[in-house]
């Protein structure tokens, strides 16, 4: 038997001091209809998503809660696991950076870092903006204030452990010009090949004293400091399959194929990341896909502004299956854009309500009402025709390609008006064709929809083709 492709493919882990969004959902959907295509190819696929728990700006929101800061990061890492059962996400495991297998990886994976020469204690004094959790420099700063913080950083002087960067950012640069670590869209590739050519890219922190932050995994060389955010967070990806104690499974699984990503977070990926792995030895991921950041009615998501759009608020309106499709068909994957709600609406009642839906419910009453007999010749070669679509990850063509296949039936179904043929075995003819239509337009949309595509796939390979119920009801704007 031939080998089985393998995927690993993962999301970023979303900080706890948050609770779930529509922007984390929308990373967290794109990542499960692709896995779920490839499962459908049957690919063997490791789905990674889960929650980055430690650091300052969680212990400082756990603060606020009243919690304990393990309880606050349980109570939150449960809101994100139950939004993920909620829109049906098929996540293979959930990493939470606070388990003690994480944290005993990332404790060795610091040993191997000071064994190899790779930490240097240095004085650091910068401002440190606790929101983003990183150091800013004064150009990132407006009216003195993190711009997407509307705070002014504090200002933070101590003796921490350094990573020593610098001397991986000719390999790094090599590996990403020659797309051994290949980065999508090219114009973050070439945005990452700046930072690195205008020598803006340092030797960087990696640790905290105890005394400023004690949220972290401990050092296993220095009592008094704890790891500090990158090294923790960016190691999820391999210790999740295992690394550095169950090697099997690990080379079962990496390199990773993809890691999806937004914007915000492209220099660690990019940079910090591939360092980190070429410190280890390890092979460096496939493919790293960055989309954009998007912002709701034209404005910048925030509790602020109170324009925060929680995955149930959509699923509530929609339903689970529509919210999928509707966040992955809102603008081409990749691009910087804005959703709007009435969109939504729109785009919900024409696809879905009066496109699917009235087709599914137009062809199987017919069939219900004739008592006909029909057999499927499940032909599926124009699935493997939106493999091309999938493999530059335009979900956007994917989902066009399967609408204009909708039109298509939509207008045969008209122009044969079955309602009106008399004669049983033309009948059959006409609605065979339309079932054997929306079989296919249902492999399709599985990935998207994946418990309504499969109850169309049941209705229709039933002995007895019923009527089926409701789909989509229309919705007003
Ligand atoms: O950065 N538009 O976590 P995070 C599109 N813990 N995507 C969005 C979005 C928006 N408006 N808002 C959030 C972290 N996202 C770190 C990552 S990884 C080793 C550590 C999505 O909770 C998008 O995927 O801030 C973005 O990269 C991620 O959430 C940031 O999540």
């Amino acid at each position: 038997m031939a080998k089985k492709n393998k995927a690993y493919i993962t999301t970023p882990i979303y900080y706890v001091n948050d609770e779930p969004h529509i922007g984390h959902a929308y990373t967290t959907v794109v990542g499960d209809v692709l896995v779920r295509y490839h499962r459908q190819k049957g690919d063997d696929v490791f789905y990674l998503t889960g929650t980055d728990e430690h650091g300052a700006k969680i212990a400082e929101s756990a603060m606020k809660s009243g919690l304990d800061t393990q309880e606050f990061c349980d109570m939150t890492a449960a809101k994100f696991q139950d939004a993920w059962k909620t829109l049906n996400i098929s996540n293979d495991y959930f990493i939470r950076t606070t388990n003690k297998d994480h944290k005993e990886a990332v404790s060795k994976i610091f040993q191997t870092f000071h064994e190899k020469g790779l930490l240097e204690e240095k004085e650091y004094e910068g401002m440190y903006c606790v929101g983003c959790e990183k150091f800013l420099s004064e150009r990132d700063l407006v009216d003195d204030k993190c711009p997407d913080h509307k705070r002014e950083p504090e200002s933070l002087k101590e003796k921490n452990w350094f990573f020593k960067l610098e001397q991986f950012l000719p390999k790094i640069q090599e590996l990403i010009e020659k797309d051994e670590i290949q980065i999508l869209p090219v114009t973050r590739k070439n945005e990452v090949l700046s930072l690195i050519k205008e020598g803006v890219m340092k030797d960087f922190s990696v640790s905290r004293q105890k005394t400023s932050v004690a949220w972290g995994v401990d050092l296993p060389f220095d009592d008094n400091q704890v790891s500090y955010v990158w090294v923790d967070a960016l190691s999820n990806y391999i210790t999740s399959i295992g690394y550095p104690d169950d090697m099997d499974k690990f080379n079962k699984w990496w390199p990773a194929d993809l890691h999806l990503l937004a914007q915000d977070i492209l220099k660690f990926h990019a940079i910090y990341w591939p360092a980190f792995l070429l410190a280890l030895d390890l092979p460096l991921p496939k493919t790293l896909f960055i989309h954009g950041f998007f912002t709701i009615n034209g404005e910048k998501m925030s509790k602020t502004i109170g324009n925060v759009i929680k995955p149930q608020e959509l699923v509530d309106k929609y339903g689970v299956d529509a919210t999928r499709y509707l966040l992955l068909s809102q603008f081409p994957f990749g691009q910087e854009s804005d959703i709007r709600e009435d969109h939504f609406v729109e785009r919900y009642n024409a696809d879905l309500a009066n496109g699917y839906g009235n087709a599914v419910a137009r062809v199987t009453t017919l069939i219900e009402k004739n008592e006909l007999k029909i057999e499927l010749d499940k032909k599926t070669d124009w699935l493997d025709s939106l493999g091309k679509h999938y493999s530059n990850y335009r979900f956007d063509l994917v989902i066009k390609d399967i609408m204009s296949r909708l039109q298509e039936l939509d207008g045969y179904i008209t122009e044969k008006a079955p309602w009106k043929i008399e004669d049983q075995d033309v009948l059959t003819e006409v609605l065979g064709k339309a079932s054997n239509e929306l079989w296919i337009v249902s492999q399709a949309l599985l990935p998207f929809m994946p418990n309504i595509a499969q109850q169309v796939l049941d209705i229709l390979e039933a002995e007895q083709i019923k009527k089926a119920p409701p789909l989509f009801p229309r919705l007003e704007n």
